[in-house]
C-alpha cells in the first residue's frame, strides 16, 4: 500500500511552483506520494518538469494528479464538438502526465465540477461520459495511467454520488484504465455503509481519499476507520490511500471549491506543527492495517 498526501495540505492554494520541495517534504513525513492539482500540468516549463521528475526519483515519491474538470473539459457534455474537444484535451493532459512520470489521475474527471447542467437527464450524461471515457481509456493505457472517477457529494456533482453509481459508469466504460476514486468525506455524506462502498468499487478501486468528517487529517473520531481499512484489505486493495485534508483558509483551496470558511488550525500553527499533525495522522491509519 502506498500513502499519499495532497499538496493543498501545505499550501493555501490548489497549485504552486514548489512541488520538488514538497515531494521531499512528503517523504520526510513518511509519505510515498504527493498529489498535485491538474491545472498547470499542461503548461509547465520543461525545467520544472525535469526538477519534479528528479525529485520524485531522489525521494522515491510517486506523483499523483487530481482535481475537478470545468465545462470545457466536461466529458459528459451533449454538444458533440465540445465533447470531442474535451476528449482531445484529456489526451493532451495524459501526455503531460506521462512526462511528469505520473500514473494516477483522480477527481471529477467524467463531468464538470459543481456544474449542474443536466440533472434531469442523468442517463444521457452517463452515456456521453462512457463514450468519451472509452476513448480516453485507450490513451491512458498507452501511458499506464489509472483514470479514477471520484464519487463526490451531491453539492459537487449530480452524476456520481455513490460507489454504486460509479461502478455502473465504470462498467459501462469497461476499460481497465478507467477506475474509481472513493473519498471517505464524500462517502460519509452519501453512502449507507462506507465499508460496503469499498466492496462495491472492488477491483475498480484505483485511489482512496482520506480525511475526517470536517476534512481534517484522519484521526480517531466517529468515522468507521477500522471497518473501511478491513474492507480495503478484503478487496486486496494495494494502490494508494491519499490524505486530502482541507484545513487552510484564505487561498484558492478555501475560496475555489474547498469552502473552508473558518480557522481549522491553531493561530500559531507553523510548518513544524503541520508536519507533526500529518505524521501522527499517518501513524494512526497505518496502525489500523
Ligand atoms: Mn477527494
Amino acid at each position: 500500500m502506498k500513502f499519499g498526501i495532497c499538496y493543498c495540505y501545505w499550501s493555501k492554494n490548489w497549485e504552486g511552483t514548489d512541488y520538488p520541495q514538497m515531494i521531499e517534504r512528503a517523504r520526510k513525513c513518511g509519505f510515498d506520494g504527493l498529489e498535485i492539482f491538474w491545472g498547470r500540468t499542461l503548461t509547465m516549463p520543461q525545467k520544472e518538469i525535469d526538477e519534479i521528475v528528479s525529485a520524485s526519483k531522489a525521494n522515491d515519491v510517486e506523483l499523483y494528479v487530481s482535481g475537478g474538470f470545468g465545462r470545457e473539459e466536461d466529458l459528459s457534455q451533449t454538444d458533440e464538438a465540445g465533447r470531442l474537444a474535451a476528449v482531445e484535451k484529456s489526451k493532451r493532459l495524459i501526455e503531460a502526465w506521462g512526462k511528469l512520470g505520473a500514473h494516477n489521475f483522480s477527481g471529477i474527471n467524467y463531468g464538470a465540477w459543481c456544474k449542474f447542467d443536466r440533472p434531469i437527464d442523468k442517463e444521457r450524461s452517463f452515456e456521453q461520459a462512457a463514450k468519451s471515457l472509452k476513448e480516453v481509456g485507450k490513451c491512458a493505457a498507452d501511458y499506464d495511467i489509472s483514470w479514477n472517477m471520484e464519487v463526490v457529494n451531491r453539492f459537487e456533482s449530480y452524476m456520481l454520488n455513490t460507489a454504486e453509481e460509479a461502478r455502473r459508469l465504470a462498467d459501462m466504460v469497461d476499460h481497465p484504465n478507467i477506475n474509481i476514486l472513493l473519498d471517505i468525506f464524500h462517502g460519509m455524506i452519501e453512502e449507507d455503509d462506507l465499508a460496503e462502498a469499498v466492496r462495491i468499487a472492488g477491483n475498480k478501486l484505483g485511489h482512496y481519499h482520506m480525511g475526517t468528517n470536517n476534512r481534517r487529517p484522519p484521526r480517531p473520531g466517529f468515522l468507521p476507520w477500522q471497518e473501511v481499512v478491513n474492507a480495503l484489505k478484503e478487496i486486496n486493495y494495494d494502490r494508494c490511500i491519499s490524505f486530502e485534508p482541507l484545513v487552510r483558509t484564505g487561498g484558492s483551496v478555501a475560496l475555489e471549491g474547498g469552502n473552508v470558511w473558518r480557522d481549522m488550525l491553531p493561530k500559531d500553527a507553523n510548518n513544524a506543527y503541520l508536519d507533526k499533525l500529518i505524521i501522527e495522522s499517518l501513524a494512526f491509519i497505518k496502525g489500523l492495517f
